[in-house]
C-alpha cells in the first residue's frame, strides 16, 4: 500500500500531499504520515518552510468516521495537530474543497492558512453526536470569541469562505492555482520574516471577556429552555466555556474528557448509523448496471400542495418544467402555488425579483399534454385514486417521446397496475415524494416489476439533481414509510381506546424525541385523509379484526385538524399550536363504552414501547419481504421522512441498541391479548434465535 502522505521540497519549500480518498479523512495511516512527514520536515535543513497541502477533491473533511467503532491507534488526532503547531518551520495549510472536523483542525494546528475560492469549513461533529476534540473547541475561540464558535460547532452546518475570512480564521485567499499560491506565500512569510502564530498561545478572541461570558450565558439559556435532548452540544459549551478558562493544556485535556462521555453516548452510535445509512441508501444496484437517461425538462402533472413543491424541487435543481392542471382556474391556482414560494425567497431577501423571473422564466403552466411531446420525465402527483391515475398514464403514454420516464408519486398505490395501462411499462417508475416536496430531503423510489434500469438509473439522477435522499422500495400498500406508520398509527388508536389520552400518547412520543405526536400529525396533515384511507380499505378489511372508530367520529364531526380548527386539538384563531379538548374526550369515553373497555391508566414508557415495538415489527416484515433492501435504509426512510429521531438513529438501529429480545418480548405480551394484530415477524425470531441483530443484515 502507498503511503497517503508524503514530504516533497521545492526549493526550500517541503510539500507535504496528503492522498486519502474520497475525502482524505484523517485516518491512522494519514496521521502517522502527517506526524512523520513535519518530524522529517521540521529536521530537514533544506526545507525552511512546509506546506500542507491534499489532493483530489478535498482538503480533509475531517476524522475516519469507519475508525470510531474500533479501539484508538496512536497517534490520535490531536497529538498531531499539537505537533504540526510544534514545527520551529512555519507550516501553511492550503485548503479546498470541504475543510471539516479534524480537517478544520490540523488548518487551526497550521501556523497560517489560504484558501480557495469556494472553500466551505465547519464543524460537523455534533452531527454525529461528538465535538471537535482534536484541539479545535479550543483554538477557535482563541481567534474568533465564543460566539462564532458555538454557532459554527453546536449548529454543525459549514460556513463559507468569506464568513470564515472575517472571522480572521483564513489568512489570505488564492486567487490563482492554489498549491502554487500557497508555495508563493510560505516564500513570502520567510523573506517577511513573518513570525510563527500559534493559535493555541493566541488570547484575542478573549480580549472581550464580557462579551465571551455573555455569548456562552445567552446560548447556555437558549439551550435549557429548548430542553434538547442532544447529548452533545451542551460538552461543547462547556468546552468553549473552558477555553478561556485555563491554558491550552488543560483546556485539551477537558476536551478529551468531553468526547470521550460523548462517544459512550449511545446517541453517537446512533448517529454515526444514520450517517452511513444515508450513504448506503442511495447504492442502488440497477445504478451499477446502467446510466441514467438525460434529463432537462419535465412534465408534473397536477398544481396542487405535491405539485407545486415537485415544480419547485425542479426548478431548482435547473430543469425546465411544463406544469399541466384540468383547466385555467386549476392551473392559475397551480402557478400561484409555485410562484409564491420564490416570492417569500424574494420577500425575505434570499434572492433578487431577477432571480424569480430567471426561474419561474422556466417553468409552463398547460391545461392540456401537448406541450409533453418533448419532456424527458414526467411525474403525476394527481388525486390519490386508481382510476384517475390510470387515466393519466393512458393519455400519458400517447403524447410522450419513447424514452421518457414516466413517474407516479403515488403514496399507496400499486405501481404495477398504474404500469399496465401503458404501452410501455419499463418506463413506469414511483417517485414518492414528501410534503413539501421542495423542502423534505426523502424520496422513496418505488420499482415495479418491470421497470428498465435504465429508468431506476434516471429516478436516481433526478433526486441527485434535487438534493433528495432516495431509497429503495418495492411495491405494497403504502410502501415502506406509509405502510409502517398505518401499523404504529393503529397503536396509537388501541392506546387511545384502552385509556391513554391522545395528549397521552403525544407527550410519550415527544418524549422519546419526536417534534410531534401521531395525533399532533393526524391533526397537522388532515384527518381527512386517514379517513378516506380507512374507507378504502373498510371493504377488505377483516371483520375480525380490531378497528378503533375514535377517528371517524371526530371525522364526521367535520374536525380534520388545523385546517377546520379543530380535530383531537382546537385550534383557536388559526392558531398551530392546539389545546386539549374536552369534547374529544368524551367522544372517546362514549367509544371505549361502547366497546366495552374499562379504561386503565399507561405510563408514557409503556405506550412508546409498544408504539415502537409495533414500528420495528412491521420494518423486519418489510425488510423479510424484500420491500425494502436492507433495514438501514427504513431507518433513513423513518428518519428523514417522518420525523424519528436522528440520535436514536432510526427504529431499527434503536431495536438493536435496545436488544431485539426485548422488543420480541413486547409484541409476545401483545399478542396474549390481540393475536391478529400481534404477529412476530418472522425475521425478528429468527434474529433472536441466532442472536443476531438487524445490522447485521447492513453489510455488503
Ligand atoms: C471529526 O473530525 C472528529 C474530530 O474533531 C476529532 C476526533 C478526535 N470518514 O458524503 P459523500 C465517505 S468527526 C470516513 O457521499 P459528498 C462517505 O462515507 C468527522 N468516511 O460525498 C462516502 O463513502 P462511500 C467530521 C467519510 O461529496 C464518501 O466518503 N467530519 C467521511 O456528498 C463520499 O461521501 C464530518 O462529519 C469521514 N469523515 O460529501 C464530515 N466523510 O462512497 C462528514 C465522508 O463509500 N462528511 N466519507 O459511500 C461529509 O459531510 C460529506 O461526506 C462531505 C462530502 C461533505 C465531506
Amino acid at each position: 500500500m502507498t503511503d497517503p502522505v508524503t514530504l516533497t521540497r521545492t526549493g526550500n519549500i517541503g510539500l507535504i500531499c496528503i492522498d486519502n480518498p474520497p475525502v482524505n479523512a484523517l485516518s491512522f495511516a494519514v496521521r502517522r504520515g502527517l506526524v512523520s512527514c513535519i518530524t522529517q520536515a521540521d529536521a530537514d535543513s533544506k526545507i525552511d518552510a512546509v506546506v500542507i497541502w491534499a489532493d483530489g477533491r478535498t482538503f480533509p473533511a475531517g476524522a475516519d468516521i469507519t475508525e470510531f467503532d474500533r479501539p484508538p491507534i496512536e497517534p490520535a488526532l490531536v497529538d498531531v495537530c499539537d505537533h504540526i503547531e510544534g514545527c520551529s518551520k512555519p507550516v501553511i495549510a492550503a485548503l479546498h474543497g470541504t475543510v471539516l472536523g479534524g480537517g478544520f483542525e490540523v488548518a487551526l494546528g497550521s501556523h497560517f492558512r489560504i484558501a480557495a475560492p469556494g472553500t466551505r469549513f465547519g464543524f460537523p461533529e455534533v452531527l454525529i453526536g461528538i465535538l471537535p476534540a482534536a484541539g479545535g473547541s479550543q483554538r477557535m475561540p482563541r481567534i474568533t470569541g465564543a460566539g462564532p464558535a458555538l454557532d459554527l460547532m453546536i449548529k454543525g452546518s459549514p460556513i463559507n469562505l468569506e464568513k470564515v475570512v472575517a472571522l480572521g480564521l483564513v489568512d489570505r485567499v488564492s486567487l490563482g492555482d492554489l498549491k502554487e499560491d500557497a508555495l508563493n506565500y510560505a516564500a513570502e512569510i520567510l523573506v517577511d520574516k513573518i513570525p510563527i502564530r500559534r493559535v493555541s498561545e493566541r488570547s484575542d478572541g478573549f480580549a472581550d471577556q464580557a462579551a465571551y461570558t455573555a455569548a456562552i450565558e445567552a446560548t447556555r439559556s437558549k439551550m435549557l429552555a429548548a430542553n434538547s435532548p442532544l447529548f452533545a452540544p451542551m460538552r461543547i459549551l462547556e468546552c468553549i466555556e473552558a477555553a478561556a478558562e485555563m491554558p491550552y493544556p488543560e483546556g485539551r485535556i477537558l476536551e478529551y474528557e468531553k468526547i470521550r462521555a460523548c462517544v459512550e453516548h449511545p446517541q453517537h452510535a446512533a448517529l454515526v448509523h444514520a450517517f452511513f445509512a444515508e450513504r448506503k441508501s442511495v447504492k442502488f444496484p440497477e445504478a451499477g448496471r446502467a446510466k441514467p437517461r438525460n434529463l432537462a425538462k419535465i412534465g408534473v402533472i397536477g398544481g396542487g400542495t405535491m405539485g407545486a413543491g415537485i415544480t419547485v424541487a425542479a426548478l431548482d435543481a435547473g430543469l425546465e418544467v411544463i406544469m399541466v392542471e384540468r383547466d385555467a382556474q386549476s392551473i392559475a391556482r397551480g402557478k400561484e402555488n409555485v410562484a409564491k414560494v420564490y416570492q417569500r425567497h424574494v420577500d425575505k431577501g434570499r434572492i433578487t425579483a431577477e432571480k424569480m423571473d430567471a426561474v419561474m422564466a422556466r417553468y409552463t403552466p398547460a391545461t392540456g399534454y401537448e406541450l409533453l411531446g418533448d419532456v424527458d420525465l414526467v411525474i403525476e402527483a394527481v388525486f390519490e385514486e386508481m382510476s384517475v391515475k390510470k387515466t393519466v398514464f393512458t393519455a400519458l403514454d400517447k403524447v410522450l417521446k419513447p424514452g421518457a420516464v414516466m413517474a407516479s408519486n403515488t403514496s399507496f398505490l400499486d405501481i404495477n397496475e398504474i404500469a399496465s395501462v401503458t404501452s410501455r411499462p419499463d418506463d413506469v417508475i414511483g417517485l414518492h415524494f414528501f410534503s413539501p416536496a421542495n423542502i423534505m430531503r426523502l424520496l422513496e423510489i418505488v420499482i415495479p416489476d418491470k421497470v428498465s434500469d435504465e429508468t431506476v438509473a434516471t429516478g436516481l439522477a433526478l433526486a441527485k439533481m434535487m438534493r433528495k435522499t432516495p431509497v429503495r422500495s418495492g411495491v405494497c400498500d403504502g410502501f415502506i414509510g406509509n405502510r409502517m406508520i398505518a401499523k404504529y398509527g393503529d397503536v396509537a388508536s388501541h392506546l387511545v381506546e384502552e385509556g391513554a389520552s391522545p395528549y397521552q400518547v403525544d407527550a410519550a412520543v415527544r418524549e422519546f424525541g419526536y417534534p410531534i405526536g401521531p395525533f399532533q400529525m393526524s391533526d397537522l396533515a388532515g384527518g381527512d385523509i386517514g379517513w378516506a384511507v380507512r374507507k378504502r380499505h373498510a371493504k377488505t378489511r377483516d371483520p375480525k379484526a380490531r378497528y378503533v372508530p375514535i377517528a371517524d367520529r371526530l371525522c364526521e364531526n367535520g374536525w380534520f385538524g388545523q385546517k377546520t380548527g379543530r380535530g383531537y386539538y382546537i385550534y383557536e384563531n388559526g392558531s398551530r399550536v392546539g389545546t386539549q379538548d374536552p369534547e374529544v374526550l368524551a367522544i372517546i369515553d362514549a367509544e371505549r363504552a361502547r366497546a366495552g373497555i374499562t379504561p386503565r391508566s399507561f405510563t408514557n414508557a409503556e405506550i412508546v414501547d409498544r408504539y415502537l415495538a409495533a414500528m420495528i415489527n412491521e420494518g423486519a416484515d418489510i425488510v423479510h419481504e424484500g420491500i425494502a433492501s436492507c433495514p438501514s435504509d427504513v431507518d433513513v426512510i423513518k428518519v428523514y421522512g417522518y420525523a424519528f429521531p436522528r440520535f436514536r438513529g432510526g427504529p431499527m438501529k434503536y431495536a438493536d441498541m435496545i436488544g431485539l429480545d426485548k422488543v420480541l418480548a413486547t409484541i409476545h405480551k401483545m399478542a396474549e391479548q390481540d393475536p391478529m394484530f400481534w404477529v412476530a415477524s418472522p425475521l425478528l425470531v429468527d434474529l433472536v434465535a441466532k442472536g443476531k441483530n438487524f445490522d447485521s443484515l447492513n453489510k455488503g
